[in-house]
């Protein structure tokens, strides 16, 4: 009995997101025309040599094209390791290919923030964009506009499943929701009182890796879902979610938190000899932010894919698809340079690969 009213309280809830937190988020969106200007600005060397029809190295590609590329926020880490040049994503793809590449967005994991830099891009003559989508509703209409005006729109990492060309997918929904829950159970015994810190409510990905999780732990009748929290990819929300998690739920073994900026933010709470080792974290995050965790036992594994791989993808993807080389119809297969060839899946989706699993054995030779 016990156990299912936990699970019924296994909802999401807005723990200690304070307003003042929020509002400081979405006034910051007004940093977000120099962001983005400094980061397009990064990225205009690439086009000036080329013009919009030309063809490209890679055979019936063309190049010059005006290719947006649009992050749920800018200065998240996970977001620019996707994007820039110097890590070989989105932007190294596209200036390979000889587009002209522009990362921009708000600062704030937020629709409020991102749709200007949507609507920027569209107002700019952009001939793709590339979303990470923050809320599918939300973003519907300006991306189907961008559509109806021939603009490619390609998602990455966090979907808008009815206003895009194509959705490239970093790894399996499934496989990621339950992996989750497992690579928990097995570090607590399958055992306690669990909580999950995730970032935006509306977020695409995190709903979907959410549902997985919920199925995923009514293997484990011992395993009680206490609360979901959110974080908003904002490392000062993640903090507090993640201290109003241990104020509340004293009894807490384990959370997962599927997002970069929530798990560093929960490993840094949970680094102190209180918690360390008694209070289990997982989740997505990246190699490089973990290392230290890892090292002194606060974490024991998690997962994430090569983000600099998923953003070089998704460049090769809007370029085959605004070049009209491919359509988005399953069993079409394009080459995206280095990462070799990919075949369209069932909705127009592309899947990048399986997740790689971080444990102190294998961390130190990853470097992203
Ligand atoms: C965060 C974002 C992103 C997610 C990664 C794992 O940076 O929420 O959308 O895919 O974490």
């Amino acid at each position: 009995m016990r156990g299912s009213v936990k699970r019924a309280l296994w909802a999401p809830v807005v723990l200690l997101v304070a307003s003042t937190t929020l509002a400081a988020c979405s006034s910051s969106s007004s940093t977000s025309a120099s962001s983005s200007t400094s980061a397009s600005s990064s990225t205009s060397a690439s086009s000036s040599a080329s013009s919009t029809g030309t063809s490209s190295a890679a055979a019936g590609l063309k190049t010059g094209l005006k290719v947006f590329v649009i992050p749920k926020n800018l200065g998240n880490p996970y977001f620019t390791t996707a994007d820039s040049v110097q890590s070989g994503g989105a932007l190294a793809a596209l200036s390979e290919l000889g587009e002209s590449g522009t990362e921009t967005s708000g600062t704030a994991a937020t629709p409020a923030s991102q749709i200007p830099a949507i609507q920027a891009a569209i107002t700019k003559g952009a001939n793709a964009l590339i979303v990470s989508a923050t809320d599918p509703s939300a973003l519907c209409p300006t991306l189907q506009s961008a559509m109806a005006k021939g603009i490619t729109v390609v998602t990455y990492d966090s979907d808008a499943p009815t206003c895009r060309d194509m959705f490239i997918n970093q790894a399996s929904t499934a496989e990621i929701g339950t992996s989750e829950v497992d690579v928990l159970a097995k570090q607590i015994n399958s055992s306690g009182d669990i909580a999950i810190v995730s970032a935006a409510a509306s977020a695409t990905n995190q709903n979907a890796w959410l549902a997985y999780m919920k199925q995923g732990v009514k293997k484990y009748p011992n395993m009680h879902p206490a609360s979901i929290v959110y974080g908003n990819d904002d490392p000062t929300t993640a903090t507090q979610v993640t201290q109003g998690l241990l104020q509340h739920y004293p009894n807490l073994k384990g959370i997962i938190s599927p997002t970069t900026v929530g798990i560093l933010a929960a490993a840094q709470v949970l680094d102190t000899s209180k918690y360390r080792g008694k209070i289990a974290l997982t989740g997505l995050g990246t190699p490089d932010s973990l290392k230290k965790f890892v090292a002194d036992g606060t974490v024991q594994s998690f997962e994430l894919w090569n983000p600099a791989n998923l953003g070089y993808l998704a460049a090769y993807a809007a370029v085959n698809l605004a070049s009209k080389k491919i359509t988005n119809s399953a069993g079409q297969s394009f080459t995206a340079g280095k990462l070799g060839s990919f075949t369209v899946g069932a909705d127009s989706t592309v899947l990048l690969g399986p997740p790689f699993v971080f444990t102190k054995a294998n961390i130190n030779q990853f470097n992203f």
